[in-house]
């Protein structure tokens, strides 16, 4: 019996697992047949740009949350393929905060390069994943969406890829269902452009927040006001951004705030974060979580520790992206082979037990780089995944928090070296603050503008 090995999404972290298994049929090993089931159209995850929101042409949940005008947040240096890089890919050095379509230009070009496509069957969704003890398979109901058709199939592995910034988490606040504008979460937000000229409140204190804030500013609000819930970004803001505390309270278009403070605004964007959010996993498989570092009953990250033939990626908040999900495909894939035993049951949560403590713990920002960086080290010691210079890539992100404290419009403006290449990458034509125009062929292009 050939063994069978459903993936569950073809994002980032998708397409990470299908690339893994391709590197080690290029080294001479035999491969399980792998099916990779994306509920959209075409591969990419959140890069694959939607201008749908709501609901997406099958009447499901619509998946996309990147919006128009997206820069990289953190520099391209820190999630580098180790086995791809920048200037394989480009041809040449480019600099450290690219718009969206030149990463996913970049994640389509390993993917294309390595022929995973064949192994995707795309427009299907999966709607459950059971085991079943006596066949010791995953039931895995599927739904080609565009023919309405669902089907079961067996799979011996299952590794679900399917995101966790989907799925919005959206709060209630006193007077929302009298507010006479838009309230929308950032799931839903598209174009900054709409809040041009307009009063803004964004309720949020983490990434979405500093982006949307600063993004909306950049095309031209006439103000953001930023509430927070538990501490201020306490970012240099430029004029026009301002943060408070948390919203008390709406009337009409005032809104109020636990200061006592009060702004009159249009539209309210909620910038409240995501759920983990897995309906189509049996309770017994399910991963909960809040959005922390390292995730609870997952030994690595990865294997669920009560049948670890069930296996998570990317499930992690992130400061690494793309080189993290590698790190973890290469584990899964290794365990898929025969080439990783795991330890006992007791052994997996145990250690499971030891770095949700230490995360517990961190006091910083610059802490949680650290953590992240050790969980990859912890990863890449476990298999052949190409080696990179893993600590330059922690004071990257260490000196980017510093920049970023600095400059916040204008910590996109400075280059990293990269950690595969020791290239340093050249500094953008233009300023991030003052580049309207986000796409491939503007970006690439050297020099200045005319
Ligand atoms: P996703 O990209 O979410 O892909 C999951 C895939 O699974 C999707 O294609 C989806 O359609 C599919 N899927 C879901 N459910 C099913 C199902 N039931 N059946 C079949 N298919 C399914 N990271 C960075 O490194 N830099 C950034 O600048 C950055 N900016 C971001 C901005 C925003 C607004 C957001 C939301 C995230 C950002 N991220 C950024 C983080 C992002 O999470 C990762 O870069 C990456 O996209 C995660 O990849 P993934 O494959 O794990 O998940
Ligand atoms: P995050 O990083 O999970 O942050 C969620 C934020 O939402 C965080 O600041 C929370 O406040 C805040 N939050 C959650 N619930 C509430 C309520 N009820 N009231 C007020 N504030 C609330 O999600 P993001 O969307 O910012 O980032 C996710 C990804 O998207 C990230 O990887 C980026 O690259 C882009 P807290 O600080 O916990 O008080």
């Amino acid at each position: 019996m050939v063994t069978r090995v459903a993936i569950v999404g073809a994002g980032p972290s998708g397409l990470a697992q299908l690339h893994a298994f391709e590197q080690a049929r290029a080294g001479g090993a035999e491969i399980p047949e792998l099916v990779c089931f994306e509920k959209q159209d075409d591969w990419g995850g959140l890069w694959n740009y939607t201008w749908r929101s709501g609901l997406d042409q099958y009447g499901n949940p619509c998946h996309g949350s990147m919006y128009r005008y997206l820069w990289s947040n953190g520099p391209k240096e820190c999630l580098e393929f180790s086995d791809y890089t920048f200037e394989q890919h480009f041809g040449t050095a480019i600099p450290s905060f690219p718009p969206r379509e030149v990463l996913y230009d970049y994640i389509k070009g390993r993917a294309e390069a390595s022929d995973v496509r064949r192994h995707i069957r795309f427009d299907t969704a999966v709607r459950w994943i059971e085991y079943d003890p006596a066949r010791e398979t995953f039931d895995v109901t599927v739904e080609a969406l565009a023919e309405g058709a669902s089907r079961v199939e067996q799979f011996d592995h299952v590794i679900v890829a399917t995101g966790h910034f989907s799925v919005p988490n959206v709060p209630d606040f006193p007077g929302f269902d009298r507010f006479p504008g838009r309230i929308l979460h950032s799931h839903d937000f598209r174009d900054a452009q709409e809040f041009a000229g307009r009063d803004l409140l964004v309720v949020g204190g983490s990434y979405s927040a500093e982006d949307i804030a600063l993004q909306a500013k950049k095309y031209g609000a006439n103000s953001v006001t930023i509430s927070y819930r538990t501490a201020p970004m306490g970012f240099p803001w430029p004029d026009g951004i301002a943060e408070v505390p948390l919203l008390s309270r709406l009337e009409g278009r005032t809104a109020h705030f636990a200061d006592g403070s009060a702004r009159d605004v249009d539209a309210i964007i909620l910038c409240t974060g995501y759920q983990h959010h897995f309906p189509f996993v049996a309770s017994d498989l399910r991963l909960r979580t809040a959005n922390v570092l390292y995730p609870p009953d997952l030994y690595k990250g990865v294997f669920w520790t009560d049948n670890p033939k069930m296996m998570y990626l990317g499930m992690q908040d992130q400061f690494y992206t793309f080189t993290l999900f590698d790190a973890e495909a290469w584990v899964a894939r290794d365990f898929v082979l025969g080439r990783l035993e795991l330890p006992s049951r007791e052994e997996m949560e145990k250690d499971v037990a030891e770095w949700r403590a230490r995360e517990e713990a961190l006091p910083d920002a610059f802490a949680q780089i650290d953590f992240q960086a050790d969980h990859i080290a912890d990863l890449m010691a476990l298999t052949d995944y190409p080696a990179f210079d893993l600590d330059l890539t922690r004071a990257h992100f260490k000196k980017w928090e510093h920049d970023k404290e600095e400059s916040i419009i204008g910590y996109r403006d400075r280059g990293f070296s990269s950690p595969c290449t020791g290239t340093p990458a050249p500094i953008h034509h233009t300023l991030w603050w003052e580049a309207h125009d986000d796409s491939l062929t503007t970006f690439l292009r050297t020099g200045h503008p005319a």
